[in-house]
């Protein structure tokens, strides 16, 4: 089976680094995967994407080394199960709060008897290879996010579950459970606090840990932190930020004022 060459990157000490594509089309995430990330996510919580988009993403991802990964829109193992079908790598699931729903996540992502998955690899078998399902359960990433109260409250709990591989941090939706503004560049306090402390949980007990950022300033940031993964933004931040810089340059307007409308 292909092996999950981000379970490689991290395990060298390495800092991955991961795209996001919340724009549903299969040429942007092609031209996305060809700009040399080590895995791209296709967001199927705040990306405009369904799930035959999704399935066209990955086959072009597939045209890279870039190893493909989902954000599903929630604990839902019908759909999980169905994008790891699609030949999806690995799983990130929004709102993890309690253990019982991360084992509940990655008993979704493992065949028996380690989990629930139910058998039919589909285009995962045509990605991953032949002997697909003897050794999916290795290769699949099972990445509950961390983003809530009760999350960072019990996140020793968490990370102690033997099948989740690695945490991700929603530092927006960590904001808005701390009472402080989603969006921002520089974290709050309370949020800056609690991410400190997922972090350093984390690696206490040898796991690794990834991060959403605003842009590529914030994502070497947090690489310097000790995120084993970071995530520069989103394809659509991305480009509007872009486009916007661009149209100010040509003007001789300087930097752009303000945030570019649209993504998160
Ligand atoms: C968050 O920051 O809350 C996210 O989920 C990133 O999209
Ligand atoms: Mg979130």
């Amino acid at each position: 089976m292909r092996a999950n060459r981000l379970k490689s990157v991290m395990a060298d000490g390495g800092t991955a680094v991961n795209a996001w594509l919340s724009i549903g089309s299969g040429y942007a995430a092609e031209g996305v995967a060809h700009q040399g990330f080590d895995s791209v996510t296709v967001d199927l919580q705040h990306g405009m994407i369904g799930f035959d988009t999704a399935l066209t993403m990955f086959q072009a991802i597939s045209t890279t080394d870039a190893v493909p990964l989902a954000r599903v829109p929630d604990n839902d193992p019908a759909q999980i199960m169905r994008l790891l079908d699609a030949g999806a790598y690995g799983i990130i699931c929004p709102m993890i709060s309690t253990p019982d729903q991360a084992w509940a996540f990655a008993r979704a992502c493992r065949y028996p008897p380690r989990g629930n998955r139910s058998f039919g690899p589909s285009r995962g078998l045509l990605y991953g290879g032949p002997d697909y399902f003897g050794r999916a359960d290795e290769e699949m990433l099972v990445m509950p996010m961390i983003e809530t109260r009760e999350a960072v409250e019990c996140i020793d709990a968490i990370v102690a579950i033997d099948e989740i591989d690695m945490v991700y941090i929603g530092p927006n939706d960590m904001a808005l459970a701390y009472g402080e503004q989603p969006g921002s560049v520089i974290d709050g306090p309370r949020t800056a606090q609690a991410i400190a402390h997922v972090l350093e949980r984390t690696h206490a007990v040898g796991k690794t840990a990834g991060i959403f950022c605003p842009d590529g300033a914030g994502a070497r940031a947090r690489a310097e932190e000790g995120f084993d993964l970071v995530t520069p933004g989103n394809d659509f931040g991305n480009l509007t930020r872009a486009l916007r810089a661009a149209v100010g340059l040509i003007r001789g307007e300087g930097a752009p004022a303000g945030e570019p409308s649209g993504g998160y």
